[in-house]
């Protein structure tokens, strides 16, 4: 039986605590309309319309070693794929089914590539798992809130029996752990309502996950939404207990902390444009150059950062998320030791120019302003500084001695040199070393 063991626990949350940055990957049946993942439910689409979908679904483009790639380029550290999301098709060859990819043109099961192309490259691998699905007979349907028939009365739930439905749930993740090797990261999604924690079976669900698969981390959506923090949270770990706190689409303003004040391990997930699948009429993408703020943010109170691709129909990623993963890419080449295996640098004040995350004894002081004059390293020990340098090129950046310090004895600034336009205007990192 499953229990909550301190030590255990920080020992399976090290590579993941270290790893800061993965993607999402959001693909099925959905990509094909291209209105999102949620397309059935939003426009109450009959089954006899969605249905169809599979004779188009040929994964005619889908390249996992080419996902792997562009994941591994931008710094990612593991990837998370949707093996079923609420619509119920599934990518994978379960045999409690027929609604899956094996039986489309695409003909095979699609995890399984999935799970080596990642391998190949050294990424993490997860798998994303929703509780809901509004394919399967037994899952309430007529006055759920969400469920595309909700306002069909002839869809009652009478003849419906959901432990019909939890046994089949427990099938298909008992295939998930059984069939594909080590899986690192199961991401369950979401709790609502009435339906939370042991109305899915979370006790048994999750005693059979972590015996299948010890070292599993799992997300914390058994037992809340993406609102919500978990047993946790309340230091009262249940038997299904979530590993880290998932925020949906926002940075937790102070981090995130247990009643007790201790920090949480927590992972904000973030789409690029508005929407988890495909929707070709979305081009609002956010740049590059805030996404990795967002990520230096996010590292800088404590969470890791996944960030979403939503391929199209035949599994391309679409260019607008290629070129802005490139992007991401080339800035974390040079400055990913101010994102893997940092923490807040809690001693430290977050400066009006940038933050700042920290790793050991080493400071990374992201800038993201250009400057006017020497540059003051706020909160930072002048008598302590080691050395400051630029982490992209590795020069040592000079103490400033300008005149202005008498006004200021305590704080240190540094000379960034004649040209107050920054090398990297999208997010210039020194890294300060301080004595140990
Ligand atoms: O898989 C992605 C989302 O589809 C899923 N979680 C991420 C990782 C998710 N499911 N539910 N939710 C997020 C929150 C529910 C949002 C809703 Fe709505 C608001 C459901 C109905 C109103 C947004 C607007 C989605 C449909 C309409």
């Amino acid at each position: 039986m499953y229990q909550f063991n301190r030590e255990e626990y920080e020992a399976r949350m090290k590579w993941y605590q270290e790893a800061r940055f993965g993607m999402f990957i959001h693909w099925g049946l959905y990509s094909i309309p291209a209105r999102g993942e949620w397309v059935r439910s939003t426009e109450e689409i009959p089954e006899e319309e969605y249905l169809p979908f599979m004779k188009e679904f040929d994964a005619r483009d889908y390249n996992p070693k080419q996902w792997a790639k562009e994941a591994k380029e931008a710094g990612m550290k593991y990837v998370v794929l949707t093996a079923k999301h609420h619509d119920g098709f599934c990518l994978f060859d379960s045999k409690y089914t027929d609604y899956k990819a094996t039986n489309t043109p695409a003909g095979r099961d699609l995890i399984s590539e999935y799970v080596e192309a990642l391998r190949e490259e050294g990424l993490k691998v997860g798998i994303y798992f929703t509780l809901l699905d509004w394919h399967h007979p037994d899952y309430p349907q007529y006055g759920d809130r969400i469920h595309p028939m909700r306002n069909h009365p002839e869809c009652s739930n009478e003849n419906r029996d959901f432990s019909r439905y939890t046994e089949y749930l427990y099938n298909q993740v008992e295939e998930i752990c059984t069939n594909y090797g080590k899986i690192d990261i199961i991401w369950f999604d979401f709790s609502y309502d009435d339906m939370r924690g042991e109305k899915w079976g979370a006790t048994r669900l999750i005693d059979m996950v972590r015996r299948l698969q010890p070292g599993v981390i799992i997300d914390n959506r058994l037992e809340v939404s993406g609102e919500g923090r978990g047993s946790l949270y309340e230091c009262d770990p249940k038997p299904y207990h979530g590993d880290f706190v998932s925020p949906e689409q926002i940075i937790p303003p102070e981090g995130i902390c247990d009643k007790n004040g201790d920090p949480m391990v927590w992972e904000a997930c973030f789409t690029m444009n508005n929407n988890w699948g495909y929707c070709a009429n979305d081009h609002y993408y956010k740049p590059a150059s805030m996404l990795i703020k967002k990520l230096v943010e996010c590292v800088s109170k404590g969470g890791n950062m996944i960030l979403n691709v939503g391929p199209d129909a035949k599994g391309k990623f679409p260019k607008e998320s290629s070129d802005i993963l490139a992007e991401i890419g080339r800035w974390m080449k040079y400055n990913h030791d101010s994102i893997y295996g940092c923490v807040p640098a809690n001693d430290i004040p977050k400066p009006d120019y940038g933050r700042v995350t920290r790793k050991g004894n080493k400071y990374y002081v992201h800038i993201y302003e250009n400057t006017l004059g020497p540059l003051p390293l706020i909160g930072f020990d002048k008598n302590k500084i080691v050395k400051v340098r630029s982490l992209a090129d590795g020069h040592e950046v000079p103490l400033s001695t300008a005149w202005v310090h008498s006004d200021y004895p305590d704080i240190a600034f540094v000379d960034l040199g004649p040209d107050p336009v920054l090398p990297d205007s999208v997010d210039y990192v020194l890294e300060v070393e301080m004595e140990e």
